[in-house]
């Protein structure tokens, strides 16, 4: 029996746990909890968000992810699991969306160490009453506002890592500062979904950590510190606001009182600063070395990669986050992943059987012939009117049109992800269409990539739970990231795909058409 460690994924719709015994290098628990199934009566939340009449609003409640931490330890004690063995926690949280408290988020932590709840005390602490998380698109606007004071696109990329997007949190912010300025000025802190849980776990206002506080267009990428520049252009006051910013690795302090004494941890339990979902699955897939990238086939699609040193795209895309390791990930981010698959799919009535069957028995490059897959609004490229354009083919080809989405996909992860710089020859597929291993040869051909798949889910909270232990060691004897992840990425080594050097050299060919067509299209859009 190990050291204990434990790791929370606070994302969208859910709260995950995963605890791992470190020196048996086994996953020991794991367990989720869906919060509309656990609170859709109290917080009246639908898959995770409220309802709103504007489509571009998409907000959350942040005490509901307060309490079901509170919920998921109730959970864990009642499945037998002794506390007293974990050593530290950490955890994941949704990135960029956002929580507004006033001075009074101080003494609601002072207090909740003596009470046993943790919604007592809580009513008057938020200026905000929601958070607005990664969903929300409403702030055009403030982000056309935000690049423009920072000099344009190509510098605000080089300042903050990312151009401004809307779901950044320093958009949200600016467009709180202008609609509610008696409320922004009550604001005492700003915290990010993960600082801000990081905080009830710790009983202290938890600091910003480095990768996540990368998706706020807030922090100078390169010094990892907040950005003095993009401050001014955001809101006033902000920097009186913003927790300060620390790398991942950094201790918030030991477990707060009101969970020691309620679920029966040591009292020095450590608490490690709370990170973003995609730096912590970086590590849950074990990404700690260039050439290795991960694609997440969910209903979006994520392409992520370890990088060494920060590299920018000359056209905005994509982004640079902060990596647990200390070095840097990037991230490219298609809101329609399993979305448009699902369209072309269902417009056909084919299972995933056929669809696959198709996918086997047509040539790569699908003699030629080209889609572009804008079936809605999209955001890698951005596409604001969507619109699917059939090169040399109609809509009623059943079999061009599965392999066109496929190909379109694949062909669009490359051509956006070209200024990476990294050459990538390892490719982690994750999410729920990695097991259609049709498409993963599509992937592989593309990328000219080996692409594995991986026996464990949940990587945001596995990374979490792995950073914890990363950082409690660090104390006395640090560890490398290697021997941190050995045991824990369990990659399918028997169903391993290679390129096959034929496809691979038609998808080269057809990859300077596919940015023709898709040049053309942007421009008369
Ligand atoms: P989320 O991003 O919501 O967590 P998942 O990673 O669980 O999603 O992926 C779910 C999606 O996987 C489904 O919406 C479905 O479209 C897709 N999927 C499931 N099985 C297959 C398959 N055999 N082939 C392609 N896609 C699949
Ligand atoms: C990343 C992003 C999403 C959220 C989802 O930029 O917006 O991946 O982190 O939780």
């Amino acid at each position: 029996m190990g050291d204990l460690f434990l790791g929370f994924d606070s994302s969208t719709q859910s709260l995950t746990a995963t605890m791992i015994d470190f020196s048996e290098r086994k996953v020991i628990y794991q367990n989720s909890i869906g919060f509309d199934e656990a609170f859709k009566a109290k917080y009246g939340v639908t898959n995770g968000v409220l309802p709103n009449k504007n489509p571009l609003i998409v907000h959350a409640p942040p005490l509901m992810w307060a309490e079901a931490l509170d919920k998921m330890f109730a959970t864990m004690k009642a499945h037998g699991i002794d506390f007293s063995r974990i050593k530290a926690i950490s955890g994941s949280g949704q990135q960029h969306g956002s929580v507004y408290l006033n001075e009074k988020f101080h003494s609601y932590l002072e207090k909740m160490k003596d009470s046993d709840s943790i919604v007592a005390n809580a009513e008057n602490i938020f200026t905000r009453k929601t958070s607005p998380i990664w969903m929300d698109t409403s702030t055009e606007k403030e982000c056309e506002e935000i690049r423009r004071s920072l000099g344009g696109m190509q510098t605000t990329v080089e300042i903050t890592g990312s151009d401004a997007f809307a779901r950044f949190t320093g958009p949200q912010i600016r467009k709180f500062f202008k609609e509610e300025r008696v409320a922004y000025e009550e604001t005492a802190i700003i915290h990010l979904v993960s600082s801000f849980l990081s905080s009830i776990l710790a009983g202290v206002s938890s600091p910003i950590d480095r990768g996540d506080g990368a998706g706020m267009n807030l922090m100078d990428i390169k010094s990892g510190k907040w950005s003095k520049k993009a401050f001014e252009a955001t809101a006033e006051n902000l920097s009186s606001k913003m927790p300060d910013v620390k790398p991942c690795d950094t201790i918030v302090g030991d477990i707060n009182p009101y969970f020691a004494k309620k679920y029966g941890f040591i009292s020095d339990t450590k608490c490690v600063i709370w990170s973003g979902d995609n730096p912590n699955s970086l590590i849950g897939v074990g990404l700690i070395r260039e050439g290795q990238a991960a694609f997440s086939l969910g209903t979006s699609d994520v392409y992520y990669a370890y990088m060494k040193d920060p590299k920018f795209s000359d056209k905005g895309e994509g982004h640079v986050f902060g990596a647990p390791t200390g070095d840097y990930m990037t991230l490219l981010v298609y809101l329609n992943g399993s979305l448009s698959r699902e369209k072309v799919r269902n417009a056909y009535g084919l299972s995933w059987d056929e669809f696959s069957n198709i996918l086997a028995k047509t040539e790569p490059g699908n003699g030629g012939r080209i889609m572009l897959p804008y079936f809605s609004p999209e955001i890698t490229p951005v596409i604001t009117r969507p619109k699917v354009m059939r090169y040399g083919f109609g809509e009623k080809d059943v079999e061009a049109n599965v392999r066109g989405i496929i190909e379109a996909q694949m062909l669009s992860s490359r051509l956006h992800s070209e200024w990476m710089g990294v050459e990538t020859n390892t490719i982690y597929a994750t999410g729920g269409a990695s097991k259609n291993r049709e498409i993963l040869h599509v992937m592989s051909n593309v990328h000219n990539a080996r692409v594995y798949t991986f026996a464990v889910s949940n990587s945001a909270s596995l990374g979490a739970a792995l950073r914890a232990a990363e950082a409690y060691y660090k104390q006395s004897r640090p560890l490398s990231w290697e021997s941190v992840i050995d045991g824990f990425v369990h990659i399918d080594m028997k169903n391993v795909i290679q390129p096959d050097a034929k496809a691979v050299k038609v998808y080269d060919a057809m990859l300077s058409q596919y940015a023709e067509k898709e040049k053309a299209f942007l421009a008369s859009n």
